[in-house]
């Protein structure tokens, strides 16, 4: 029997909650689905999402939403879009999602800011980040810190033991006052394109997968071209009151179940 469609006002933040988001740069956790439904969505993010192409020329864990329902499915969910709305407004575009796919081992993602890396104009964004797998400290949950949205940092070099090779400059910034998002499958936090956020290497022998939905409002011009040629926006929520992107229906259905496994995909997604 198919499940109740979510009621939609009991996700709309409270003024208290846009007065943090304000302050902090971030909110959450909330959860879109039980860790027992996440189970279910991970199997179908497995075996059709991460181990078949995507249609671009991107990894497979790019952007899937365009192509992949599952993915859209918690792109659009109410009590991502109802939260988002409350800080952004009530027209939301979606345009970019990744997969964040940590393995036992995998890099340290350095203090960042996203505004640094990203072809919006001008740079607006809320990130809403969905733990696919269980988030722990032992498996690299990501880290905010919180208030750093209200300055934007110079960017400097890393090394090759790190996951991205520019991080934030944090000289003279107390990253002991960071949180730890830890995640049940299923749980999302939110935050904005300037919050500082970073994840440990990690160390433990357990995968850590997120997914990270990317939402602009309207009047942004995204420049896809720049970073990711030939995707397109999607509408999430309102009306595409500016016309400033070209804008794709949301995807009717998923890819098979591969006959790989996803880690042997040609173009997959680990960091
Ligand atoms: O998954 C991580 O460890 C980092 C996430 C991140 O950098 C992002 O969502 O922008």
């Amino acid at each position: 029997m198919p499940t109740a469609a979510p009621e939609i006002a009991p996700f709309a933040l409270t003024q208290e909650e846009i007065d943090r988001f304000e302050r902090d740069g971030f909110l959450g956790p909330y959860a879109i689905c039980t860790p027992e439904e996440m189970a279910r969505i991970r199997r179908d993010i497995e075996t059709r999402v991460l181990a078949s192409e995507s249609p671009f020329k991107s990894h497979n864990g790019q952007s899937r939403h365009l192509d992949c329902k599952v993915v859209y499915d918690l792109c659009a969910h109410p009590a991502v879009t109802e939260r988002m709305a409350g800080i952004v407004g009530p027209d939301l575009v979606l345009w970019r999602s990744n997969f964040f796919v940590k393995e036992a081992g995998g890099r340290e993602i350095p203090w960042h800011q996203d505004r640094a890396y990203w072809p919006l104009d001008p740079a607006i964004n809320i990130t809403a980040w969905i733990a696919i797998d269980p988030c722990t400290r032992e498996n690299s949950c990501v880290e905010i810190l919180p208030g750093s949205h209200k300055k934007n940092l110079p960017t400097v070099p890393t090394g090759d033991e790190m996951a991205f090779r520019h991080m934030s400059d944090t000289h003279g910034i107390d990253l002991d006052k960071k949180v730890e998002m830890v995640l049940k499958p299923g749980e999302f936090f939110l935050f904005n394109e300037t919050t500082l956020h970073h994840s440990e290497p990690n160390r433990s022998d357990k995968r850590r997968i997120g997914l990270a939905v990317r939402v602009t409002v309207p009047a942004v011009k995204v420049k896809h071209e720049d970073l990711f040629p030939g995707h397109r926006c999607v509408l999430l929520r309102g009306c595409d009151t500016h016309h400033r992107n070209e804008i794709q229906a949301p995807p009717a259905g998923n890819p098979p179940v591969q006959a790989i496994d996803y880690r042997q995909a040609k173009k997959h997604a680990a960091v």
